[in-house]
């Protein structure tokens, strides 16, 4: 039997049917007494500590949903449970730390600031946008400069919405540029990696005279696709804002579990409701198969694939544990990457081969890397983990610094292959 990742394991429809009484402990991190004005649908994101006995497999199996990336013992497990999954954790006396204590209010005040006129940001990266905007935006990048920018529509999505890209050219003398990809939002719910990647796309533009980004451009093309999932992001857009997957079949497709290399393996499920659910066969998604015939026709050297949270640079493989022959030179660059990303805004970003965290198997960096024979990342943008962040609704001040981490991060994983 193969070992399928905590997520896959996770039924979301499970949330809200678990009732019981709201028992009281005393928790390690916090006291977080339920009461019986409670709905017993609120959803609580928790983070346990895994080096306590049986804490982090009860708190699996308890799990509606998980949102950590890391996992193991040392590591803080970020799950979300319902009323009576802590009350379960409370009987078993097992500490958690309360990261968010009600994600529904959460998101619903996100909500209520997007659709309020008085609180419309004048900085168009000081609020998230939606996919229609963002397509706009990238719209206006091409129109500001046509000589170098345009717009590819790259493939269709299963409700038939254009997954676009954006290609920027830099100066080549000898004509020859290397292709370098950023994609975001293969998962919906990280809002963050669709803003950073327009964000990037827009800096490189606008700041070209910018000795940094001058220097990134020089012999590259830069292919910037923000909206990978987009029917999965508006989904996440118009209501249920932890959606994950794509909106393929009856329950969605994981994306990043449905590429082609060591598909199917461990930390993917065949059950069409997990949240890592792998899909009917390798690329049986159109993003998928887009993102994979850009890869391919346009040669791309580095890859770097944005999603949220957690503050890290993963490198392949993410499905086992051999270490691949450039496991030097992608740790190598990794490190470099995390202290570009640092000297921004001092944000620590850990770099990892992403197996050492959990394996995942068919995710698209381990077939960048495996196949298309680029360096290829995963890096995921903030938060860190902790009491206070709220995973994956991050304050919209926080777009800006957040995109110059993947900005840092970008010029310098180019400057790696010069
Ligand atoms: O699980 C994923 O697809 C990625 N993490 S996320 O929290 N954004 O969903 C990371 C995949 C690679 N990571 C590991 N192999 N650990
Ligand atoms: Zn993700």
């Amino acid at each position: 039997m193969r070992t399928e990742d905590l997520r896959s394991r996770v039924q979301p429809q499970l949330a809200g049917l678990l009732l019981a009484s709201c028992a009281v402990g005393l928790l390690a991190y916090g006291h977080r007494a339920c009461s019986d004005d409670e709905p017993p649908d609120r959803r609580t994101a928790i983070s346990v500590s895994c080096d306590a006995g049986r804490a982090c497999a009860l708190a699996e199996s308890l799990a509606v949903d998980v949102w950590s990336e890391q996992r193991g013992p040392g590591l803080p497990l970020d799950v979300v449970v319902t009323r009576a999954g802590l009350a379960e954790l409370d009987a078993a006396g097992i500490p958690y730390e309360v990261l968010v204590d009600d994600i529904d209010a959460v998101a619903a005040a996100e909500r209520a600031r997007l659709q309020d006129p008085s609180l419309q940001s004048a900085d168009w990266f000081g609020e998230y946008r939606d996919y229609r905007a963002i397509t706009e935006r990238m719209i206006e990048l091409a129109r500001l400069a046509p000589d170098r920018v345009s717009m590819h529509g790259i493939g269709s999505s299963n409700e038939g919405r254009t997954i676009w890209a954006l290609r920027i050219r830099g100066p080549a003398p000898d004509g020859k540029r290397v292709p370098v990809l950023l994609d975001g939002t293969l998962h919906a719910r990280e809002w963050i990696a669709a803003m950073t990647t327009t964000c990037i796309a827009d800096r490189v533009v606008r700041d070209s005279d910018d000795p940094a980004i001058r220097n990134l451009l020089a012999n590259t093309e830069l292919w910037v696709v923000p909206v990978a999932n987009p029917d999965g992001y508006q989904y996440s857009w118009a209501g249920n804002r932890y959606w994950r997957k794509n909106r393929g079949g009856k329950h969605g497709v994981d994306l990043n579990r449905n590429f082609g290399v060591a598909w199917g393996g461990s930390g993917s499920s065949r059950s069409e409701r997990s949240e890592t659910y792998r899909g009917a066969y390798a690329f049986s998604e159109p993003e998928t198969a887009a993102l994979r015939d850009l890869v391919k026709r346009e040669g791309i050297r580095l890859h770097v694939d944005f999603h949220s949270y957690g503050q890290m640079l993963l490198y392949p493989w993410n499905h086992k544990g051999d270490a691949p022959k450039d496991k030097a030179r992608l740790a190598a660059i990794g490190d470099r990457m995390a202290a570009a990303i640092f000297a921004t805004h001092q944000q620590k970003y850990r770099p990892f081969a992403g197996v050492e965290l959990y394996p995942a198997a068919g995710t698209m960096t381990d077939w960048v890397y495996g196949e298309a024979d680029a360096l290829s990342y995963t890096i995921e943008l903030r938060p860190g983990s902790g009491r206070g962040l709220r995973g994956f609704v991050l304050p919209p001040e926080q777009i800006r610094p957040t995109c110059d981490e993947g900005l840092a991060a970008t010029i310098a994983l180019r400057a790696g292959l010069r």
